[in-house]
């Protein structure tokens, strides 16, 4: 048997979804965590965590964890449970598969899940493998990054963006449409560092938040509109001679063309549509042509905008013409997944799908997926995910998920508000109590965690449960029967991406991460993965896709009937849903708040602190002002995904967000949101 140590200070990998990816210290006293810091040797992150996470003693040992299986006995919503035996769950689940696959065929059967946990087996591992082999509808998981990455893609090839460690020499950042001090704080300490050499901080946002409060220059800008803000930068960059030129003839293709299109953006039309004056653009844009290694994070903001894929398309195309990629420091990054790829193919096994063209379902149009699909989808089969809260336009998805005909199994750590609209709950274990490979979207190292606490209760990790639910359908044991470690062994197989060579098992075992590339620089500029082997400034493959192929402004779609367009990003206590049920880190984060012009609200006759209804065709939201100028005018911006809670009346923003997809990737649109916002007790 397994033994865990009672005391000590033991190694372990944040699993959260945040790109950072720390290395951990955790101290364990009579069996229990403790107390949660950073691993000083860490290569990247030393020692240094975020708030969030030195609170996990109390959300491991939370006294709302789930220990057993449950099932509902009462309605939809009205969170009746009984404890149940895994034999009985597991008899009841395979029960229904089978009774649905007869009846309907097994594409009425859609698992939903994202990263709740980051941790390769749990997230895209065993559980994969199990619906391609059953042949369940397929989902598409373009809930967080999927327009942002495509455009990125069409530039480089790829989520191909610098390595961060280089950025201490960087001495212009341009942080862009990311709130990098609560998202990726660890960025925000190399910039600091390169700060003490001389570096100039910008960042460029719609709100201004921790991150402008840190950088040493903000820019205000309107939402969705950072397109001709590049496309401006690039007219004065071409226009004052700051190309650099044999950069651009050796590196790139498609100048001409995306010189054509960025004579047209005046700095004058970018100020109207942008909202930036234009002297500012001037300036930004001289800054940028001076300066080098200067070096864009990309966030996620921009790309959760309806013209989102071609924002961030646009803005990667900025660093080519300044020939930033040839410096150490200098370039972009949006993320940098390519690096560390596994053999995904190999461990989620889509040859299995009986038939290859079984539909797919896109996440982010669950609620019609839940409420409109022909043929309906009978069972839904939720982990690492909490999508009656993250998902858009939630009163559909609720509505989907009151269904009495739709038989939704949900497997977490808590009892999420998607838990109550469960059949079946099964508990799921912390990252703590699993073995498990680890990669980051930001750092480039993979790193392995090991278990450090026995499961809770009778908690299982997503690997066992779709293991043993496997073996119980009858499927092949060679396919299933296996180890956590068989499966890692079978992602670090390194024939599709040779920089992973040599990280293996053992390896791991032995140094607890290691470094894609061995750590040598990956030369950008060489090799990239782009159907020219080039920048591509001009993209056929996008003119193929139906898109212009080079960078062009395009506005929202939402007719402007409401008067207001409010951004709902994620806010710095929480990561998306989780951590919204540990007191602490609520009580830090008061309570969800809308940020207002004060100019609109004196027009509207409304008052600091006040509580209002936010509200459009979708849904409403209930929220309390905060007025100052952190937003222009017209704009607001509203922070967190907020568990229920019934005392204080519900404010899901996701009520306001809609189904409606990005332009590129099939992702989401949060915040292309048109509101209206009344007095609360006007209504
Ligand atoms: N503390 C904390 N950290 C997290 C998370 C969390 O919930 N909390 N979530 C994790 C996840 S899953 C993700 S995807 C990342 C997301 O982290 P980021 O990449 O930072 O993305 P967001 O916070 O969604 O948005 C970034 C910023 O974009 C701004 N923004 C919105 N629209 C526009 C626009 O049109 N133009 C410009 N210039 N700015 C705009 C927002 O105001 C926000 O400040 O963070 C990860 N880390
Ligand atoms: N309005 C608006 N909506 C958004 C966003 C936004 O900015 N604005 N951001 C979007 C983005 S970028 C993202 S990534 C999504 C994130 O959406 P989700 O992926 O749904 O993220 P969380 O809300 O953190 O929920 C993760 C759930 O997984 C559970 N979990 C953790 N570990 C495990 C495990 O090992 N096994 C199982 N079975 N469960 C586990 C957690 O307890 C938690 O309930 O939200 C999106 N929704
Ligand atoms: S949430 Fe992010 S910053 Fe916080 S410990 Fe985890 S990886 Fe590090
Ligand atoms: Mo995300």
């Amino acid at each position: 048997m397994k033994t865990f140590p009672d005391n000590g200070i033991v190694r372990s990998v944040c699993p959260f979804d945040c790109p950072d990816t720390c290395g951990l210290h955790v101290t364990i006293t009579d069996g229990k965590v403790t107390a949660v810091t950073g691993d000083p040797e860490h290569p990247v992150t030393k020692g240094a965590i975020c708030n969030k996470v030195r609170q996990l003693p109390d959300r491991v040992h939370h006294p709302e964890r789930l220990l057993t299986p449950m099932r509902r006995v009462g309605p939809k919503g009205t969170l009746q449970f009984e404890p149940i035996s895994w034999d009985e769950a597991y008899d009841e689940i395979t029960g229904k598969m089978r009774s649905i696959i007869d009846t309907y065929g097994a594409d009425a059967i859609l698992p939903y899940s994202f990263y709740g946990n980051m941790g390769i087996l749990n997230a895209e591992g065993m559980d994969r493998r199990f619906f391609h082999r059953l042949g369940a509808s397929r989902l598409d998981r373009t809930i967080c990054n999927a327009a942002g990455s495509k455009g990125y893609s069409y530039t480089m090839g790829g989520s191909i963006g610098i390595d961060p460690e280089e950025t201490v020499q960087t001495k212009l950042f341009l942080i862009w449409g990311c709130n990098l001090v609560s998202t990726n704080m660890h960025q925000t300490m190399l910039a600091s560092e390169a700060r003490k050499n001389g570096a100039r901080i910008i960042h460029i946002d719609v709100h201004r938040n921790r991150t402008s409060a840190w950088a040493d220059d903000f820019i205000l800008i309107r939402p969705g509109s950072d397109g001709a803000l590049a496309l401006g930068m690039m007219h004065i960059l071409i226009r004052d001679g700051y190309v650099n030129e044999a950069f651009v003839r050796d590196y790139t293709v498609g100048y001409e063309q995306l010189a054509e299109q960025a004579a047209a953006c005046t700095p004058e039309l970018a100020a109207e549509l942008t909202g930036v004056p234009a002297e500012k653009i001037e300036e930004l844009a001289a800054l940028y042509g001076k300066t080098t290694p200067s070096f864009i994070r990309i966030g996620n903001g921009l790309q959760h905008h309806d013209n989102g894929g071609m924002i961030v398309r646009t803005i990667s195309c900025l660093p080519a013409l300044t020939g930033q990629w040839a410096e150490i420091g200098g370039g972009a990054m949006k993320g940098n997944s390519w690096y560390s790829r596994i053999n995904n193919a190999a461990l989620e096994r889509e040859d299995l799908l009986p038939d290859p063209s079984v539909r797919t379902i896109n996440m982010n149009q669950l609620g019609d997926a839940l409420t409109e699909l022909d043929p309906p989808v009978k069972m839904l089969f939720v982990y690492n995910s909490n999508p009656a809260v993250v998902a858009p336009e939630q009163e559909k998805v609720r509505k989907g998920l009151s269904r009495d005909d739709l038989y939704t199994v949900t497997h977490d750590l808590f009892l999420t508000d998607t838990c109550k609209y469960a059949d079946l709950v099964l508990p799921a274990t912390s990252h703590m109590e699993n073995l498990d490979l680890y990669g980051s979207y930001w750092h480039l190292y993979l790193q392995l965690g090991k278990p450090i606490l026995p499961p809770a209760g009778q908690s299982k990790s997503n690997f066992t449960l779709f293991k043993e639910l496997a073996l119980r359908m009858g499927f092949e044991p060679e396919l299933f029967d296996l180890t956590e470690e068989d499966m890692i062994r079978e992602a670090l197989d390194s024939k599709l991406n040779p920089l992973i060579e040599g990280i293996t098992f053992e390896a791991l075992m032995e140094n607890d991460w290691m470094k894609a590339g061995d750590g040598r620089r990956y030369p950008i500029t060489d090799q990239l993965p782009t159907p020219s082997g080039k920048i591509e400034l001009y993209s056929k493959a996008m003119l193929e896709a139906g898109l212009p192929p080079v960078p062009t402004y395009t506005p929202l779609a939402e007719p402007e009937t409401y008067p207001f367009l409010l951004t709902t990003g994620p806010n710095h206590s929480y990561i998306n849903s989780t951590f919204g049920n540990i007191p602490k880190l609520r009580k830090l984060e008061k309570g969800p708040v809308l940020h207002m012009h004060a100019e609109d609200a004196s027009r509207l006759g409304l008052a600091d602190g006040e509580r209002v209804l936010v509200r459009n065709d979708r849904g409403e939201a209930k929220l309390t002002l905060k007025l100052g100028e952190d937003v222009l005018p017209g704009v607001l911006v509203t922070q967190g995904l907020w568990w229920d809670d019934e005392e204080r009346g519900m404010s899901p923003v996701n009520a306001l967000t809609p189904q409606r997809l990005a332009d590129m990737g099939g992702g989401a649109t949060f915040f292309s949101n048109r509101v209206e916002v009344v007095k609360l007790e006007t209504i």
